[in-house]
């Protein structure tokens, strides 16, 4: 079964008793009881958990619409430039905890909850988390907008509103098994219905030219069938500064037209039916994280996403200005998450020009003046590239206009590099082959003023590898902007225990300036304050061992040393590689050879996309390796392992604070940034690492004695692949060699013979793209540093405060402070200086 990571809510029996309360207090307590027992007609008797978070959560929701309708006023007031957030995905997690941070209502809604018999931390495991992503990059855009809220950046989230989220990951006889992420069954009350704010989206059809009165030519696009677009809005609050963005995101439904010619046959049944295909487009997320996905409904959603944001935002364009946009470019930026919504270059230029009549000229410059491109991985399966076909029948014009500004853009390579045909063709946005495609990396670039990668060496290779091409035509586009995370949600919110002996030390600055962490450095040798951190961390360790024994029936020893990596499951992050370690430390004891080690309690956690086989076989290894290792007497509490199900944002909020190693172990190359390596860093853990990603920023701040460093480098990588031999590697290392002829001899699948072949066939390859051999060596001997470093408790905590000492850079509050000044150029507003009568 799949854990919800939820406890039983258990109310008093004073619920209802009223005594002396502040005036805020009061005010939630007579919220409450008026949602509880008038909106949601609950009494004492029936008190179970659902209606006791829905009326909390209806009487928050209060305060944050009233401070969204200012920020808007006060927006709306200033005619500022907005900023806009196109992403497929926004993996936002619980709200409640967050809003009542954010909104500094936490003390007196704790003891509003007290003085009803009702444990407030209780009530917040009831919430389903909002899954509408698949890993790092949804999650990055859920910390954007709260880092945007929390800076008064006026900055709108829009994305989709799947009625299905990430799949829930359950286990089966080791196995992953996929359940559908029903999140909305309980309804939902953060977001607020905006029908009045419908848009209409056009699929299929055919173009044709029409002409003006003035006896000019326009396009028109007739014969499609529509899908209308409902828009939800859901509040953003900022740090405690009266600021409530918004995200909107977009629910599909059908037009009536849609049903009007069947029901004129009489085919009522079949006009209903024809609903599902309208319906359809936010049905559920595709949860493929950096993996293929040529599905046509995904470019439906891309389409749908694109086609009613960018509408959205003209029609409040229009109402303040009409139809004169010569100002628009400057008013408004749109930063593509990913090329995932990229089709909404070739749609603003449609709006523009067949619905707004502006000429090509003027439609570009708004475009290709407004538009910035997020890069967020360069592993060549991910890039996406649709079929030109499925265009032509999907979005006629939209494959028009792709074709007129490739043709431009390719006059313009021409007479940069004459004669370079080859260049022409590597360049071009629509890729040619037995099967032509378009390229949307290409569309980005060419559409945008900005491109940029997500971590310093990821930006450094789109310029030298990917997008080469493109640097050399356009060097001032390029930028790099480092990922970061939200320290409300990642230190304050889910690591109460650390964020109060923090504030006690140095103040609570923090918060919204984590650079101030440094303050904590010269208290990093301190013995009464490592004792106190230590006592935090042991806390935070208990309550992840609580929730690991009742999902995993699995006992994790506090005082071990607590080795953790939760991230999707892929080859390149290399899962592989730690269970290779978990296999040798077994060895090891098997042995007894156990001189210097020290107890471990490894942890993985993730979901493999549902149709990557090799994916979910590493976690059917993880499972069985651990079912041997957690079962044999001879090892003991000296090693246990679990795979954590269903790993998600609530979940992380458990693991991160209680982590003691970070394993961020990708092949060097290939994760682009990673962000779960900052989250543990911030919570006082050490990372294990390669060169890879923000790994490396990570360590420049951090500093080479507070970092487990192995592996080869991103260069040494691709001169090996040339003479890559891992079973010369292996037949080198004893200690390699003893872990392979375990797994060869199926020592962990006795009665599945053969489960692990694929695996091993992949991993023992010349032809391993994610050379994990190669960095064995490496690996175990960084592994067995730790352990000597973990056996020294001062050192040991000496390292983790340091690490959050100096986690400061990745704060999202830092990294859209540099979106805003290279990119999108927007003033701080602050709602109270407009405040409304
Ligand atoms: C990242 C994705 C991704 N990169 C395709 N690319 C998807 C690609 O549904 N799809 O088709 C979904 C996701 N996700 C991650 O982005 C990187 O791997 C991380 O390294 C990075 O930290 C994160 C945020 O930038």
């Amino acid at each position: 079964m799949t854990p919800r990571y939820a406890c039983k809510v258990t109310p008093k029996p004073e619920l209802f008793e009223n005594e002396e309360l502040s005036m805020e207090t009061s005010a939630l307590v007579e919220d409450f009881k008026r949602y509880y027992g008038v909106y949601l007609a609950q009494d004492k008797g029936s008190a179970s958990g659902h209606y006791l978070f829905h009326a909390l959560a209806l009487t928050i929701r209060d305060r944050l619409f009233s401070r969204m309708k200012q920020t808007k006023h006060a927006y709306a007031a200033s005619q500022c430039k907005h900023a806009y957030y196109l992403s497929m995905e926004f993996l936002m997690g619980r709200a409640m905890g967050n809003a009542a941070l954010n909104l500094n209502l936490n003390k007196n809604i704790a003891e509003a909850m007290h003085k009803l018999g009702i444990d407030f931390e209780e009530l917040v495991q009831q919430e389903h988390d909002a899954g509408l992503g698949n890993g790092g990059l949804g999650r990055l855009a859920a910390c954007f907008i709260d880092s945007c809220a929390t800076l008064q950046l006026p900055v709108t989230g829009y994305g989709i509103r799947y009625e299905y989220g990430m799949f829930q990951q359950g286990i089966n006889n080791g196995r992953q098994i996929e359940m559908p992420d029903h999140w909305l069954r309980d309804g939902n009350p953060w977001e607020l219905e905006r029908p009045e704010f419908t848009q209409r989206v056009k699929f299929g059809g055919h173009t044709e030219y029409q002409r003006n009165l003035d006896g000019s030519l326009s396009v028109i696009w007739v014969n499609t069938n529509d899908v209308l677009a409902v828009p939800y809005d859901i509040p953003v609050p900022g740090y405690q500064n009266g600021t409530v963005n918004k995200l909107r995101l977009w629910k599909s439904a059908a037009t009536d037209e849609f049903n009007l010619e069947d029901f004129n046959a009489g085919s009522y049944t079949e006009a209903v039916a024809a609903k599902n295909e309208a319906e359809n487009i936010s049905m559920v997320l595709y949860p493929n994280d950096a993996s293929e996905n040529g599905k046509e409904l995904r470019l439906r959603q891309q389409y749908f996403l694109a086609s009613a944001s960018l509408q959205d935002i003209l029609d409040y364009w229009i109402t303040a200005h009409g139809n004169d946009f010569s100002d628009f470019a400057n008013k408004n930026c749109f930063q593509l998450n990913d090329t995932h919504p990229t089709v909404a270059v070739a749609e603003l230029m449609r709006l523009l020009m067949d619905e707004h009549q502006l000429d090509w000229e003027s439609a570009w410059q708004i475009t290709s003046n407004t538009m910035a491109y997020t890069n967020h991985t360069l592993l060549p399966e991910a890039l996406e590239r649709w079929p030109v076909n499925l265009f032509s029948r999907l979005l006629p014009r939209i494959l028009e206009i792709i074709y007129e500004i490739n043709a431009r853009f390719l006059s313009e390579v021409a007479s940069h590099w004459p004669g370079d045909k080859e260049r022409l063709a590597r360049l071009s946005i629509i890729e040619e082959g037995h099967q032509q495609q378009v390229r949307m990396a290409h569309l980005a670039i060419v559409g945008s003023f900005s491109v940029n990668g997500v971590a310093a060496l990821h930006s450094e290779l789109l310029k030298k590898g990917l997008f080469s091409d493109f640097y050399a035509l356009w060097p001032e586009k390029f930028n790099n902007k480092t990922n970061g995370v939200t320290q409300r949600r990642w230190m304050a919110w889910c690591n109460p225990a650390l964020s109060s002996l923090i504030s006690d030390k140095i103040g609570d600055a923090w918060l919204t300036d984590l650079t101030q962490l440094r303050q904590l450095e010269p208290l990093a040798t301190d013995p009464a304050f490592q004792a106190q951190w230590h006592a935090a961390k042991r806390a935070n360790k208990q309550r992840l061992s609580a929730l690991v024994e009742e999902a995993c029936g699995v006992q994790f020893n506090p005082d071990a040393l607590f080795d953790i990596q939760v991230k999707r499951i892929h080859e390149y992050k290399r899962q592989l590689l730690n269970i290779l370690h978990v296999i040798h430390l077994y060895d090891r004891i098997k042995r007894g050879d156990t001189q210097d080690m020290v107890k471990r309690c490894v942890l993985f956690g993730g979901k493999a996309a549902p149709g990557y086989a090799m994916a979910k076989d590493i976690i059917k290894l993880i499972n069985n390796v651990a079912n041997v290792v957690n079962n044999d007497l001879d090892v003991g509490d000296m090693l246990k392992v679990v795979f954590l199900p269903n790993y998600q944002v609530s979940a992380m909020e458990v693991i991160c604070p209680a982590a003691d190693l970070s394993e961020q172990i990708s092949t060097a190359g290939k994760e682009a940034s990673g962000t779960g390596n900052m989250k543990f860093m911030m919570n006082g853990a050490i990372t294990i690492g390669t060169l890879d990603g923000a790994n490396i920023e990570i360590l420049e701040e951090v500093g080479d004695e507070n970092f487990f460093l192995f592996g080869l480098t991103e260069q040494e990588v691709n001169d090996m692949r040339h003479h890559y031999q891992p079973r010369e590697i292996i037949a080198a290392d004893n200690d390699l060699m003893r872990v392979v002829n375990l797994l060869e001899s199926g020592h962990f699948n006795q009665f599945e013979p053969g489960c692990f072949d694929n695996v091993i066939n992949a991993f023992t390859s010349p032809h391993d793209p994610w050379m994990t051999v190669a960095d064995f060596r490496s690996y175990i001997d960084a592994q067995a540093q730790v352990d000597i470093a973990y056996h020294d408790k001062k050192r040991w905590l000496t390292m983790s405060i340091l690490n959050s000492a100096n986690s400061g850079k990745f704060s999202t509050d830092r990294t859209m402070t540099e979106y805003n000044q290279d990119i999108w150029k927007l003033p701080q507003i602050n709602p109270s200086d407009f405040a409304s009568s």
